[in-house]
């Protein structure tokens, strides 16, 4: 068997946790990030057909995901520290049972186990899978600027993505779906779980009001650039949001834009 820590999938793992901590989204043990694998992609790095290290129960069921296999963060672990020491704030888990239960294959060394916002995060792969089968990753992190915005600005998702749209030429054509949001609720819950998931049936971002955001994509690298371009977008309104506004970014320009790089703006959303 090859050296886990050398494969491409935990190399860009490692890489894409310690660049979110650098964006400052991820204080402390703030995050948290799921990545779907491949049988194909563990053969060389593990026997799994060997017995699971431990078996960690989830206290909810998706039939959906029965024998697949995540890389995830672990609750109460600092992104800060993934890359200093993989194997105890990482894990890598096989859904058993239903959902019911996590078999641990790798990682969690000091006894931990998955994030607290599992729930939210196997819920939302079902979701997306149903819609693109090739979705691999659900991203949650704390971005500053998204989450000042939801103090200010309505969340009316409609509103909320029009003027994400109006502060970037980028950002309809990053996310042509447009932001969901979802009111402050208990995070960690299974009810916080299944509003995400609701709320991915309709797109790829999914802003938890005053306290962050959950961004899917086929890769590490879409998921994060997805949030970092509805972060610029925050950013940029959080800087003119009290100023005078002279120019804008207008509908027929928003139009010109989906146009030209082939996407479909949200229905209803354009004017
Ligand atoms: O894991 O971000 O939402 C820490 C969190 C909870
Ligand atoms: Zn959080």
């Amino acid at each position: 068997m090859k050296d886990i820590l050398t494969a491409p999938f935990m190399v860009e793992m490692i890489r894409t946790l310690t660049n979110m901590y650098d964006h400052g989204w991820d204080e402390r043990n703030g995050g948290n990030v799921s990545l779907l694998l491949e049988e194909a992609q563990l053969r060389d790095y593990l026997d799994l057909q060997a017995a699971p290290v431990r078996d960690i129960p989830t206290g909810f069921t998706a039939p959906e995901l029965e024998g697949r296999c995540f890389l995830v963060t672990g609750t109460g672990k600092y992104f800060k520290n993934v890359q200093y020491a993989p194997e105890v704030n990482l894990g890598l888990v096989r859904i058993a049972d239903g959902g019911a239960r996590a078999e641990l294959l790798w990682g969690f060394a000091d006894g931990g186990k998955f994030t607290s916002e599992f729930p939210a995060h196997m819920m939302s792969h079902v979701v997306r899978l149903g819609i693109d089968p090739t979705n691999r990753v659900v991203m949650h992190c704390h971005p500053v600027n998204l989450l000042a915005m939801t103090f200010i600005h309505p969340l009316d998702e409609r509103e909320f993505t029009r003027t994400l749209w109006q502060m970037c030429s980028e950002c309809i054509v990053v996310f042509p779906d447009g932001v969901n949001v979802l009111p402050w609720m208990l995070c960690g819950t299974n009810e916080i779980g299944e509003a995400t998931a609701e709320k991915m049936k309709t797109a790829r971002l999914v802003v938890w009001a005053l306290h962050g955001i959950y961004g899917v994509g086929r890769d590490l690298d879409e998921a994060f650039g997805l949030i970092e371009t509805a972060e610029k977008g925050a950013e940029i309104y959080m800087k003119i949001a009290h100023l005078p506004r002279l120019t804008t970014i207008t509908d027929p320009q928003l139009r010109q834009l989906e146009a030209h790089f082939g996407v479909k703006a949200r229905e209803g959303y354009l004017e």
